[in-house]
């Protein structure tokens, strides 16, 4: 979701094939080992199997609402914030979400730590609209998906225990034209296709 954000904002097209995770195709294994989803291969072959890798792609090549560089300085800061969120938040949003798949994981000590880099989140909005200013950066579109994850594991409980402004930020964001374009369920990639460009108008159905 983070990759096409951010390659819907830096208008950049690229060819678009949807995975079945079950059913990966063995063109994307062919040159992703790793098998993960996003993965993007540029022109020249090379393979980036990372999304935030991918989002640094795209907007390094055209960034035009500055997604990275938000507010003087503050870029190192993002990428910080943004290493939390994919390393002890992702971490403990999984072990919340999917508790029965890890041994010895208790959801709710997971959620609890989870909360707390909600309140980092809540800290930083409470300075700003956004993340790391009054507008948007790569943070905030790097980190909502997984709060958005985060929260729909318990409606209830989120509504009642999560900071208000990151409540808020986040109905934001998904109330947002770009996400209500990027959440356009593909069908699945068949190689006798014809070409899907993203981000384009998707057909309708
Ligand atoms: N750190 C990677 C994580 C990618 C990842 O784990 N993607 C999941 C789907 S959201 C996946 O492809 N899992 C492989 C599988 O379920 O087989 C990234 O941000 O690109």
């Amino acid at each position: 979701m983070r990759a096409r954000m951010a390659i819907m904002v830096c208008r950049q097209q690229v060819q678009l094939r949807e995975v079945v995770l079950r059913n990966k195709p063995q063109q994307m294994l062919d040159i992703s080992a790793k098998a993960t989803v996003p993965v993007l291969q540029l022109p020249g072959g090379a393979v980036i199997e990372e999304s935030l890798q991918i989002m640094l792609w795209a907007l390094q090549n055209n960034d035009p609402q500055q997604l990275l560089s938000p507010d003087k300085n503050k870029h190192a800061q993002m990428l910080v914030l943004i290493a939390d969120n994919d390393g002890s938040f992702k971490h403990n949003l999984d072990r919340y979400k999917y508790g029965n798949r890890y041994e010895n994981a208790d959801p709710l000590q997971h959620r609890a730590a989870g909360l707390q880099f909600l309140q980092v989140l809540d800290a930083l909005l409470q300075q700003s609209t956004y993340l790391f200013g009054e507008k948007p950066s790569l943070a905030d579109i790097a980190i909502f998906p997984f709060v958005r994850q985060f929260a729909g594991v318990d409606r209830n409980w989120f509504e009642q225990s999560a900071p208000k402004a990151v409540q808020s930020w986040l109905s934001k964001w998904l109330a947002s034209k770009q996400f209500g374009a990027i959440m356009y369920k593909y069908t699945a990639w068949n190689s006798e296709d014809p070409v899907v460009l993203f981000a384009e108008k998707p057909p309708t159905r």
